[in-house]
């Protein structure tokens, strides 16, 4: 097996008990009007390449009917057969539209909270057996719940009673489709052609030529299989092109390709939005119909025009097309400060333009500039934080228009393994916030380090942000999972985006476990208020095994992953030491020509100690946080160890809470996130009469890797510290290390004292 399927692999349920009660309790799917919409409209350009195993479906209801057959055919290692009429002991799906029997037998009230993309699992008897409805307001809704009700004949749930009801938090579950730039996920170079040498990439345009279908149907199974993947953890939209965008995506020949895409990825409710670059006006691809760069004001109704024409192209190859993503005067990219606006001008310029076509415009706030402010983190709220507070003629405050989206990183920094939150989050009360997430792992292993990240999502999403009304007093609810699907701020339009890791490999990501930060940003979009612990084990049934002893392994494994990268790579609070040329490994010692690109411009390291003053006698950027963590991230007594050199300058004398100096303390920590990986190796290794083959060696040869590239970090970092302090490397102590979850001991291994605690998703609050 070669991961390819991902978690929708649908193996023959093992146990032979649950076999039979499954067996009997799933004779037939029902799926009434299966066919009735029919959703293509490019269908000439779309083709199976010969002998895939996918097919195209003309309608989310026929998505949902053929992911059963696959499903429960495949679960239940004999086909189950698709009846009309209402056989008994059947799987019945849809909506009071679409479905006679779930008018008659799922009571409208039932359905009248789940909204459009809820849905409800139930169990209904009649005659003497029971049947599983699956019912919904919409067809993708219905969809929804029909990969739900799968996943728990994945996971060995029992199917029958059930009285199950899911309504997601957040409306809008995209992904940014980034990969085209430098390819950290699942990648070859054995790719069809593509884009600008773009190799690798899932999305495989074709550069020139008249005909959409040139790459298309080549690579369109593979696409299916992203598309039924995303659907079945509820994203429901996905922006086509890196940030750094490449005019070329609004060009008619792109939109006819675009076009082809958004209908094969119709049906599972996928939507698509493509990054644009916000001088494109001025591109010479556009010509005749191209604006100099005076023109690019986004008050002026050339500019604007401009914008609606391009949207209304993109509307009328692809009706239910989302929008635009900005990334603008950021990392050298135009913008409207180029002519002398803010991006709120700028952002309600292009929301203006595309206001009347029902669009929206995810505008990002990733910007810095360390020539203006010293310390590069505190820049975005300088630029976005007024607009939100400006008084407005009609006596509202806040510039945003209504359809324009912020898209904010977690962290201040740049998707760093570890960081507080970002302080726009509680603090931008009257606009929109959509919360941006890195699944792609650029900065956490990228392809070869096993790295799951859902403990550090989790972290973010219930980190609080301590946010005060006017008088001082804490507010409830105030989670930054609160901000994002709107509660707090009580905006009625919710959004977060995970920046996505297909790539053209076989198993899609690359690493068989990068699959598993896909499926954990998907379920945690969906709900933000799931633990990380829940989701990895979710993922290693329906992707491993069911096995409890190997569940257990792997789910101890992935728990810890993230805190032992933290720790080998950047513990402590210290950020962003990799080599410039890639992200992946350690440079320390790097300095650019752009300081803020540099790791010494963070590391800070000198004959005193190490870390970056940003408390009130540094660079002050603790004030941008509620009064709350301002001061507890402000003062060195206070702040949590797993933040300290993030806002301190720290002496290497300087004792911790282990009793250990803080130098002994860095160089354990180092030693620790090594060992974990070594234990990691391990583990899997014993797992080997438990899995298959293939996927087995592939992941010990990454974590061969792995352990590798850890200790290079651990030595690379440590020698250089010492070049500054000139202190003898502790001897390295056998340690035991222990995986905690909330408190909970869920694995690891014991090599003898000094004993040393991994705290797993502590979270940055105390
Ligand atoms: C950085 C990436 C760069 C992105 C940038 C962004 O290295 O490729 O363009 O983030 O978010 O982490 O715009």
């Amino acid at each position: 097996y070669d991961g390819s399927d991902l978690w929708l692999r649908y193996e023959p349920v093992g146990d032979p008990g649950l076999l039979a009660r499954y067996r009997a309790a799933l004779g037939a799917i029902v799926v009434e009007n299966a066919g009735r919409t029919e959703v293509h409209r490019h269908t000439a350009n779309l083709a199976m390449a010969p002998g895939s195993t996918e097919h195209l479906v003309r309608s989310t209801l026929e998505a949902a009917r053929d992911e059963l057959v696959r499903g429960l055919g495949g679960l239940l290692g004999r086909p189950v057969p698709v009846r009309g009429g209402f056989p008994g002991r059947a799987v019945v799906v849809g909506t009071p539209d679409s479905s006679p029997l779930v008018r008659r037998y799922v009571p409208a009230r039932d359905l009248s909270s789940l909204g459009d993309d809820g849905y409800l699992i139930r169990s209904v008897s009649r005659g003497g057996h029971s049947s599983v409805f699956i019912a919904a307001n919409t067809d993708l809704a219905a969809l929804y719940g029909t990969f739900a009700f799968l996943r728990r004949l994945q996971a060995q749930q029992p199917v029958t009673g059930l009285d199950i009801r899911s309504v997601p938090r957040i409306h809008h579950r995209h992904l940014n489709y980034w990969e085209t730039e430098r390819l950290y996920a699942g990648n070859n170079t054995a790719g069809t052609g593509g884009l600008n040498g773009e190799n690798g990439a899932i999305f495989d345009f074709a550069a020139t030529g008249a005909s959409a279908a040139l790459n298309l149907p080549v690579i369109l199974d593979r696409y299916l299989v992203a598309a039924r993947a995303m659907a079945s953890v509820g994203i429901n939209g996905i922006t086509i092109n890196n940030v750094n965008a490449n005019s070329f995506y609004l060009t008619p020949a792109a939109i006819e390709q675009e076009a082809a895409l958004a209908d094969a990825l119709r049906p599972y409710g996928i939507k698509l939005a493509v990054s644009i670059n916000y001088a494109a006006p001025t591109d010479a691809r556009f010509a005749p119909d191209t604006l100099t760069r005076e023109e690019l004001d986004p008050y002026s109704a050339k500019f604007r025009d401009w914008w609606t024409r391009r949207a209304r192209q993109l509307q009328a190859a692809i009706p239910d097309f989302m929008g635009f993503t900005v990334k603008a005067n950021s990392e050298g990219q135009p913008g409207p400060q180029d002519l002398g606006y803010d991006h709120g001008d700028g952002a309600n310029g292009m929301a203006a333009a595309v206001a009347p076509l029902g669009m929206r415009i995810f505008w990002r706030t990733f910007v810095y500039n360390a020539d203006v402010d010293a310390d590069r983190l505190k820049r975005a709220y300088l630029e976005f934080g007024p607009i939100d507070e400006e008084p407005q003629p009609d006596g509202t405050k806040g510039r945003f228009a209504r359809n324009v989206f912020l898209q904010t990183k977690n962290g201040p920094l740049d998707y760093q393994a570890r960081e507080p939150a970002n302080p726009l989050f509680g603090r931008m009360e009257h606009t929109n916030q959509a919360l941006e997430l890195q699944i792609t792992q650029e900065y956490t292993g990228q392809n070869t380090m096993l790295c799951y990240l859902g403990p550090l999502w989790e972290e973010v999403l219930k980190s609080d942000t301590y946010a005060t009304d006017e008088h001082g007093r804490l507010l409830e609810k105030r989670l930054v999972g609160n901000v994002v699907d709107g509660t707090a701020q009580g905006h009625p339009d919710s959004a977060i985006v995970g920046v996505a890791n297909f790539g053209n490999a076989g198993n899609l990501t690359g690493h068989h476990f990068a699959q598993a930060n896909l499926y954990a940003f998907g379920r945690l979009a969906w709900d933000w208020t799931l633990d990380a612990r829940g989701i990895a084990e979710d993922w290693v049934r329906l992707t491993w095994s069911n096995r409890d002893p190997v569940v257990r392994t792997i789910v101890a494994m992935m728990m810890g992953s993230r805190e032992a990268l933290v720790s080998y790579q950047t513990p402590l609070g210290v950020a962003h030491q990799f080599r410039s040329s890639d992200h992946y490994g350690p440079n320390p010692a790097e300095r650019l020509a752009r300081d803020d690109w540099s790791p010494v411009y963070y590391n800070r390291a000198d004959r005193a100690g190490l870390g970056y003053d940003r408390s009130p006698t540094g660079s002050g950027f603790t004030a941008q946080y509620f009064p709350v963590l301002a001061a507890r991230y402000g003062d060195i007594e206070t702040v949590p160890e797993n933040l300290l050199m993030w806002f301190h300058h720290v002496p290497w004398d300087r004792r911790l809470r282990s009793g250990r100096i803080f130098w002994d303390e860095l160089v354990y920590r180092y030693q620790t996130g090594v060992h974990y990986v070594s234990w990691m190796r391990r583990a899997w290794d014993s797992l080997e009469p438990c899995l298959d083959a293939r996927r087995f060696a592939e992941v010990k040869a990454k974590l061969a890797a792995h352990e590798a590239d850890a200790g290079t970090w651990r030595d690379t970092c440590v020698h250089y510290w010492q070049e500054f302090n000139g202190l003898p490397v502790p001897t390295d102590g056998p340690l035991a290390i222990e995986i905690v979850v909330g408190g909970r001991r869920i694995g690891g291994f014991d090599a003898g004292a000094p004993s040393y605690t991994i705290p797993v998703a502590a979270g940055t609050s105390p």
